[in-house]
């Protein structure tokens, strides 16, 4: 569905590093909406709420502490496939393994420090959406651009 919508995060070094503008752009022109855009420091709660999935792997931890250590861009962002889609411009959790022109294919080099986030599958993405934004801050707006998008 064209309202299919997928939350996706800048991480601290993401941030530290220059790169929302980039990757902000990157959803833009490939034809997603914005429906949400935040920069935010969430609490060591949150994040492992967040990351609940991964509690008990080895690197559990440092994924904590690299997440707390600096402001996060957190976004929602709406359209076709947007959760499958967003995966693969995000490209693969080890950036030495994601191609060249994915974001952190283009961007990172380190699995820990792979500058971005981005829901695995819509359950996920409902989920992480109502953890990270309040209702009121799902925007509802028309993008006239859409009909140029969607044929
Ligand atoms: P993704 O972010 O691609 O969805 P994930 O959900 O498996 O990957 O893991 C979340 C984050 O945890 C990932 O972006 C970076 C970190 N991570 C995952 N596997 C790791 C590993 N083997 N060593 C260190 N950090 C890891
Ligand atoms: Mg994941």
């Amino acid at each position: 569905s064209t309202t299919e919508r997928t939350f996706i995060a800048v991480k601290p070094d993401g941030v530290q590093r220059g790169l929302v503008g980039e990757i902000i752009a990157r959803f833009e022109k490939r034809g997603y909406k914005l429906i949400a855009l935040k920069l935010v420091s969430p609490t060591k709660d949150h994040l492992e709420t967040h990351y609940e999935d991964l509690k008990g792997k080895p690197f559990f931890p440092s994924l904590i502490s690299y997440m707390l250590s600096g402001p996060i861009a957190a976004m929602v962002w709406e359209g076709l496939d947007a959760v499958k889609t967003g995966r693969a411009m995000l490209g693969a959790t080890n950036p030495l393994a994601s191609a060249i022109g994915t974001i952190r294919g283009d961007y990172a080099i380190q699995t820990g420090r792979n500058i971005c986030h981005g829901s695995d599958s819509v359950e996920s993405a409902n989920k992480e959406i109502s953890h990270w934004f309040t209702e009121n801050e799902l925007n509802k707006y028309n993008n006239p651009l859409q009909s140029l998008i969607y044929e």
